[in-house]
């Protein structure tokens, strides 16, 4: 049911691309969702280019499936990854946090496939013009770097806007969301905290169990005020950073506390002054299970649910 053009267009069976999540998303996690019949994908973060690259050497060992990697383009080694992508055949490239049109001609160059993340109906059309193959529309329930529209807002809108195939993103963990998405019109999905706590995501075990027991109301939006705003899990950092906001602290001064807070959070377990990314769907994820288990359970789950429209 769920097979869309999107799926023929990037050679996948289930039309659902794993977020990108810095730190976290490496090439164990990539290569599991794309051997379920998903798209993984490798985050580069604001990780060193030789990262990117053994991660990338990782999921080329562990499937013969397509995966992409993402391009975080705030970070200073937007432009290296950009290439990287480049020499190493990589088939699927999504960017965040930014404009990728300075990549675009040479990533179509190179026969990749591109879909950009936008928080917005005028970046979505910028990138239709510019030569993209598919939009990721993500509302701002989902974790870290947001805009300000929410998936149920924005995702519609972007359809009526564009002609190229749109993924939903932002607050989807289960198979109503799955649903929901499709009737706003999109062709696929993209969901990353649910992806937190499957079995081959291979950050700390602290991470997991602070996603599998936060509740609703336990994301919080830091950095509004620094023009990067960030949803993460509240804890002893996302008071203190509140805090500073509130007093007006120098930017500098937020930007150290962010500084390598993720990767605490991620690698080292730290939940108290680690950043510990997640989207707000986060209080309805309450079991580990396999990559494979969540795919199929998801589509499974939006499937029965529309058959079921329409009959008492
Ligand atoms: O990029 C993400 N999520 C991220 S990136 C990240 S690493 C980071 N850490 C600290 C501070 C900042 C980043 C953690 N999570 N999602 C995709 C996304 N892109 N969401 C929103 C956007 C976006 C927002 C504005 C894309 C484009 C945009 O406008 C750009 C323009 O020039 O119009």
């Amino acid at each position: 049911m769920f097979n869309t053009k999107f799926c023929e267009m990037i050679e996948i069976n289930y039309p659902i691309i794993q977020g990108a999540m810095a730190w976290i998303a490496d090439g164990i996690l990539a290569a599991a969702v794309s051997n379920a019949g998903g798209l993984g994908i490798i985050a580069s973060g604001n990780a060193p280019v030789e990262y990117v690259k053994e991660q990338i050497k990782k999921a080329k060992e562990l499937t013969d499936k397509p995966f992409g990697v993402n391009i975080m383009l705030l970070s200073d080694n937007a432009e290296s990854v950009a290439k990287l992508v480049c020499e190493e055949g990589v088939k699927v490239v999504t960017t965040g946090a930014g404009n990728p049109g300075k990549y675009m001609d040479m990533w179509k160059k190179h026969n990749i496939k591109v879909i950009p993340v936008v928080a917005s109906v005028a970046l979505a059309k910028r990138m239709e013009r510019a030569g993209a193959d598919a939009i990721i529309a993500e509302g701002c329930e989902a974790g870290g770097h947001i805009g300000e529209l929410t998936t149920m807002a924005l995702l519609p809108q972007v359809v009526d806007a564009v002609d190229i195939p749109v993924v939903g993103a932002g607050g989807i963990g289960d198979g109503r969301g799955v649903a929901a998405a499709f009737m706003l019109g999109a062709q696929g999905i993209q969901v990353g905290t649910r992806f937190l706590v499957a079995n081959e995501c291979t950050i700390h075990e602290n991470y997991k169990e602070k996603v599998l027991k936060s509740k609703d109301i336990d994301s919080v939006v830091t950095g509004r005020g620094t023009g990067h705003p960030v949803r993460v899990l509240r804890n002893q950092l996302s008071r203190k950073y509140q805090k500073l906001e509130k007093e007006n602290a120098p930017i500098e001064e937020l930007e150290k506390l962010g500084a390598g807070a993720l990767r605490k959070a991620a690698r080292e377990g730290d939940m108290i002054t680690g950043s510990v990314m997640a989207g707000q769907i986060a209080g309805l994820i309450n079991k580990k299970q396999s990559c494979k288990d969540i795919v199929e359970e998801m589509f499974n789950e939006a499937e029965t649910l529309v058959n079921k429209l329409g009959n008492k």
